[in-house]
């Protein structure tokens, strides 16, 4: 078995390496996939800020560690007992003091301008043209489309149910969240009982859902496809089995499927159906 390990983690290594300089060339599609050690290839604009984030940081990274690897390397080859034995004296170098506090704080400037400027990127919500709110309970979520007026309960797929509706384990639900494509979606997060974590990976967004509290945030979804989250706050015994799907549709998919989920769900919007559900 080590032979095949070994390529294995060779694999992963080019894979990470080929994804450090083109990030999303492999694994299209918004779920995870085996081997993967990158992010998920990005499907909206605060996800590609993420990326783009991240890459410099990952180059400041590479440059600050190959600098002070070669400082180490450069030391104990030049400055050993055997090379260097009689060691020098100097006790203050003012120039390099000053050069190795102003150096530190530049980088942290250049880190700190792209990070603030992605912060508000992602906490000022565009206009929304659909609002979702997603309420963690333990342990599946709950969604309404308030405009709409209704709510539905979508729950993790056991593994026969996923394995029968192609679904990948473990990241599949009965009832999905649909929303239109290249449109701003904000999504409103609460919690039922304790806290969860309302992710979705390739929109680049997690949000805590805390019991008493709305939290917002928003993604605007640049391709259409299935993209999947899952529970990002431990909340209890079942944390692994309440994950996060969402369908992303053209605008004429979306109102078909508005218009279906309606008449589907609207029967169960503010009444007790959810509690029976959560005592079922
Ligand atoms: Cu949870």
């Amino acid at each position: 078995m080590p032979v095949k390990l070994g390529a294995k983690v060779w694999a992963a290594i080019v894979g990470a390496a080929v994804s450090f300089t083109a990030t999303g060339a492999w694994a299209a599609g918004g779920e995870p996939k085996p081997w993967q050690i990158d992010f998920q290839p990005a499907a909206s604009p605060v996800m590609e800020n993420i990326e783009d984030f991240h890459r410099l940081l990952v180059w400041l990274i590479t440059a600050i560690s190959l600098f002070v690897l070669a400082l180490l390397v450069w030391i104990a080859i030049r400055y050993n007992r055997r090379a260097n034995p009689e060691p020098s004296k100097t006790e203050h170098n003012t120039l390099l003091e000053v050069v190795w506090t102003v150096v530190p704080v530049i980088i942290l400037v250049i880190i700190a301008i792209p990070s603030f400027k992605l912060l508000y990127y992602e906490a000022e919500i565009p206009k929304p043209d659909v609002t979702i709110e997603a309420i963690g309970k333990q342990w599946f979520w709950s969604y309404q489309y308030p405009q709409q007026k209704f709510q539905f309960d979508s729950l993790g797929l056991s593994d026969a149910a996923a394995l029968k509706r192609h679904e990948p384990r473990l990241l599949g639900v009965d009832n999905i969240i649909v929303v239109p494509v290249n449109k701003v979606v904000k999504v409103v997060t609460t919690g039922a009982d304790v806290i969860h974590s309302w992710t979705v990976p390739a929109f680049g967004v997690k949000m805590d859902a805390v019991p008493g509290r709305l939290n917002e945030t928003w993604f605007k979804a640049t391709e259409m496809g299935t993209f999947y989250g899952e529970c990002s706050e431990l909340c209890g015994a079942r944390h692994a089995f309440m994950p996060i799907e969402v369908k992303v549709v053209s605008q004429s998919d979306y109102d078909s499927w508005l218009t279906g989920a309606k008449k589907k769900f609207a029967a169960i919007y503010n009444n007790d159906t959810r509690l029976a559900a959560l005592t079922r």
